[in-house]
């Protein structure tokens, strides 16, 4: 194969002298394909983040945070704020391997109108070649990805999200084992043509982010953002990897991971899955409120989970950064997420003042008097338009969360003692129920449902069924996806996690949350604990074990035991249209449907009518 001409572009690394003959050979094919001006191997150093950051402070994409060292700006197009799940694509070569929740697309066809859009997608830009690793580096649970891209905020988003640089391309060696992840956002330029601060496609219709788990390719055009654009985090670390996971016997999950130590000093591990923007971040960073507990942070979106051979289940987190909701995070209700985000952030779709300080809703403090809102314009007070979009977010690194546990880089992960399923539910979900059995959990995890967040584009409210906070993520058939958390719970019966649901969002008769949430779940999680351990009882209900009055910790809450029984009732009534309902949803999955989950319907019923 003829070496390719085009010119690096200020990179430390010739990508003619790449030894990876495969990485050389798709390079070539993808920059033949999408015609760019330079080309960029990313050796993942603090230098070249710097560079490209005062190159995009130059363009008008990043504006420097006055108050924050080494920290950035910046606002998204206002068509590209959140993932489009409309446009997200999951191409099998049988329908039926995508199965009933995922747009499923043809592969052969989805990759020829790709070829057409990515045809010369790149004019005038830097083709930018990331290597980066899931997990830490060199680690055997660990995967490796390449991402080519044209927009340098996704270069540099990926440096505090993902382990990327030199030392990857060496651990890769000469191996052909990598996840390719194409991207671009889709807005070529031409000769002498000025850029635009956050170029992308603006039509909706014209974005595509699309998957092919049986290649473990990505191809995503026409956005800049988040998990549309970082292809590291939802498009591999949870749909190519829980294909691949469902193949070789393992978990990649929704969930964040915790440890939670009680006054003895006694550690264990959770994790948790809820839906986009409903509380992950907020619960892995948690000050508890009541005395003598400790809660730490190994991960905030994704875990990656296995059976090792003592029959334990133990996580790792993939990511090296935090992607987390701005709005709402203030030193009152998330100090630990305030306090990793004093530098080396990039801040996407907040307020900025003239003074250079970013600003949002719910920061807990004044706004400022002159700042421009998420889509430069000067942001009126009074206007009744919010300074942040409701799905904007900071960019930071993990190693700066003072939260950190000890273990969140270790190799063998941790062990993960009870994993909690929830989501937003105004109505009758209790604050917390445990799960009769690993089936009765899965049940559980199958029928979780949520009020749509700003986290996806569409609309926002409406109550959905997101199975195991997967709905967006899986990349398989959720039927099978069921049956592959079923038959796990089979093969490794000696030593399984106990699985609970909670729910934060609970409103009484005005609309009002009933649950103060945040340091307060600490209550909760203490709970969940103490079931694992064994010194609390648990009460049982038809959909399963409730804290009976007086086991749930409400010292020094402002809460009446009449607002308790309330947060914690189950109304049998509800319940049992709730049964009809998941009867109808579970219809979709037709065969993929696992009996067992079946069974536990039927179960929930009789207890419900008894
Ligand atoms: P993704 O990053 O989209 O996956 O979201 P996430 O699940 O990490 O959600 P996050 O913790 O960022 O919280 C999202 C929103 O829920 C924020 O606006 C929080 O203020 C709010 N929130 C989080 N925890 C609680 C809680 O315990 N009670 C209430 N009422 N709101 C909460
Ligand atoms: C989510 O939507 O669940 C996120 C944000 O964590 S994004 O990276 O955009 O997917
Ligand atoms: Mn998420």
């Amino acid at each position: 194969m003829p070496n390719s001409t085009l010119k690096e572009r200020h990179s430390t690394i010739d990508h003619n002298s790449l030894q990876n003959t495969h990485l050389r050979e798709i390079i070539d094919s993808f920059a033949k394909l999408t015609k760019p001006k330079n080309i960029h191997i990313c050796d993942g150093s603090q230098k070249e983040y710097n560079q490209l950051a005062q190159e995009m402070v130059a363009s008008g994409t990043f504006r420097p945070v006055s108050d924050r060292p080494n920290s950035y700006y910046c606002q998204s197009d206002p068509s590209d704020v959140a993932r489009a799940e409309d446009r997200t694509f999951i191409c099998t070569t049988n329908q039926d391997d995508a199965g009933p929740t995922n747009n499923w697309a043809d592969p052969n066809k989805m990759m020829a109108e790709l070829k057409g859009k990515f045809d010369g997608c790149m004019t005038g830009r830097t083709l930018y070649i990331i290597p980066f690793s899931m997990g830490p580096v060199g680690s055997p649970l660990s995967e490796i990805g390449i991402q080519f891209s044209d927009s340098p905020y996704v270069v540099c988003s990926m440096k505090i999200m993902t382990r990327m640089g030199t030392d990857v391309l060496d651990v890769l060696g000469t191996s052909n084992n990598f996840v390719k992840c194409y991207h671009s956002v889709g807005a070529p330029l031409a000769d002498g043509e000025k850029d635009v601060p956050w170029p992308c496609e603006p039509n909706v219709d014209n974005k595509y982010i699309t998957h092919f788990p049986e290649t473990n390719e990505i191809w995503s055009y026409g956005s800049g953002y988040g998990g549309n654009a970082l292809l590291g985090k939802k498009c591999f670390a949870l749909r190519i990897a829980s294909a691949i996971a469902k193949r070789d016997g393992w978990l990649a999950e929704h969930m964040l991971i915790l440890g939670i130590t009680n006054p003895q000093g006694v550690k264990k591990y959770i994790a948790a899955a809820f839906p986009s923007a409903c509380g992950k971040t907020n619960l892995a960073m948690l000050t508890p409120t009541i005395p003598g507990w400790k809660v730490e942070t190994v991960g905030d979106d994704i875990a990656w989970m296995r059976f090792n051979d003592k029959g334990e289940l133990r996580a790792i987190n993939p990511e090296a950064g935090f992607f987390g909701v701005a709005p709402g995070t203030s030193y009152n209700s998330n100090p630990n997420a305030m306090n990793s985000i004093k530098e080396n952030v990039i801040f996407t779709n907040v307020g900025y003042s003239d003074e250079g300080k970013i600003w949002w809703e719910g920061m807990g403090e004044e706004a400022p008097k002159n700042m421009i809102d998420w889509q430069n314009n000067t942001y009126d007070p009074n206007s009744g338009k919010v300074a942040a979009h409701a799905n904007s977010r900071f960019a930071t690194p993990a190693s700066q969360c003072p939260s950190i546990d000890e273990n969140w880089e270790s190799p063998d992960g941790v062990h993960i003692s009870a994993i909690l399923f929830g989501g937003r539910r105004g109505d009758i979900v209790p604050l917390v129920h445990e799960a009769l059995s690993w089936n009765h959990g899965v049940f559980m995890g199958s029928a979780v449902s949520s009020e749509k967040t700003a986290a996806a584009l569409g609309k926002l409210g409406e109550v959905r069924r997101d199975p195991f906070a997967m709905l967006p993520f899986c990349g398989y058939n959720m039927g099978d996806y069921f049956k592959h958390w079923i038959e796990l719970g089979k093969k490794h019966n000696t030593n399984l996690p106990k699985v609970f649901y909670v729910n934060w969002f609970r409103r009484d008769e005005n609309g009002k949350f009933m649950w103060p949430g945040f340091g307060d779940n600490s209550r909760v999680l203490e709970w969940v604990f103490n079931r694992v351990d064994g010194s609390a009882k648990g009460e049982a209900t038809p959909i399963g074990l409730v804290p009976p009055k007086g086991e749930l910790n409400t010292a020094g809450l402002d809460i009446s035991d009449e607002q308790m029984e309330k947060l914690l009732d189950v109304d049998k009534a509800l319940w049992l249209q709730e049964a009809d309902a998941i009867e109808e949803y579970y219809k979709q999955f037709g065969a993929h449907l696992p009996s067992e989950l079946n069974q536990e319907l039927q179960l929930l019923r009789d207890r419900l009518r008894k």
